[in-house]
């Protein structure tokens, strides 16, 4: 009787937790959603509060606003201003949970030169993916936003990267990993590098036709693909 009643008790903790955790997750979406910079600095200090892990709060939440930011968007119920609003405030709610990230693994697993690429300068997700990487173990080169081809070749050599990560959100300038590609092939170094793309733009059809080695939709595949490439 008295397991039965720790096991009940226990699953009621749980089910409080998981409930805990999808209000914040939800505040945060708000917040996010509405341009609201204090509420979405203060929910992150609410994950911290609750110990839910800090990048979870990132991935399902932060990130998963500015997706719901950009459909609405694209649905025109959104425009620019409101679309720089809420990236403000996602900003200010991970800028709160960046020092908290720690290090999930110690262990150097390899070099990642990542920017988003020549022409384009969305950057949020290519910042949420390259925090990922660097809290998985990665020694992370960030090159920022619209960085032209030949630097990108050039930061990678200089560091010694085992990937060249690159985001593109627009179709004219996901043309540029074509261009880095070929770039890589004329200079000789193609086989140095594996070569990641990512960014609403692309897909793995892309990957597959502009012959890149790596495509992952969103932050925590992208570790995950890089990951087998990389360390098999
Ligand atoms: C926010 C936004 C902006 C902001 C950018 C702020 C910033 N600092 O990034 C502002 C307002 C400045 C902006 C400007 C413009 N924008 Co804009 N923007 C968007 C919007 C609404 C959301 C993009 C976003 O941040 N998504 C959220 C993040 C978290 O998602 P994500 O980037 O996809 O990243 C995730 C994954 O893709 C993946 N990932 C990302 N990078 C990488 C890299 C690797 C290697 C891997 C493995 C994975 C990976 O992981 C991430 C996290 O999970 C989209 C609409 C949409 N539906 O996407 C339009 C959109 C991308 N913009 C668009 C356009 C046209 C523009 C402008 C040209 C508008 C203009 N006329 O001035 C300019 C760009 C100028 C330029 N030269 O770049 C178009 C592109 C159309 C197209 N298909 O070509 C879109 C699709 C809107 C639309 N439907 O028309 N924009």
């Amino acid at each position: 009787m008295g397991d039965i009643l720790w096991l009940v008790e226990a699953r009621g903790e749980e089910i409080s937790r998981m409930a805990q955790q999808e209000e914040i997750l939800n505040r945060i979406i708000d917040c996010v959603v509405k341009g609201d910079r204090e509420g979405a600095r203060e929910s992150a200090q609410a994950v911290l509060d609750a110990g839910i892990s800090p990048m979870l709060a990132i991935t399902e939440g932060y990130a998963r606003a500015m997706q719901v930011v950009g459909g609405r968007y694209d649905a025109k119920e959104f425009f620019v201003p409101e679309v720089l609003m809420a990236a403000k405030a996602m900003k200010a709610g991970v800028e709160v949970l960046q020092p908290y990230l720690g290090d999930e693994e110690t262990e150097q697993k390899g070099k990642i030169t990542i920017c988003t690429i020549e022409g384009d300068i969305h950057d949020l997700g290519k910042n949420i993916v390259a925090l990922m990487f660097r809290m998985y173990g990665y020694d992370v080169n960030d090159l920022g936003r619209d960085v032209p081809v030949h630097q990108v070749i050039e930061a990678a050599k200089k560091q010694g990267a085992d990937v060249i990560a690159v985001s593109a959100l627009m179709t004219t300038s996901m043309r540029n990993m074509v261009k880095l590609i070929d770039a890589l092939e004329a200079d000789g170094s193609r086989d140095r590098f594996k070569v990641a793309i990512g960014g609403a733009a692309v897909s793995q059809d892309y990957c597959d036709d502009i012959g890149a080695d790596i495509f992952a939709k969103d932050a925590v595949h992208a570790v995950e693909a890089i990951d087998r490439a990389i360390n098999g």
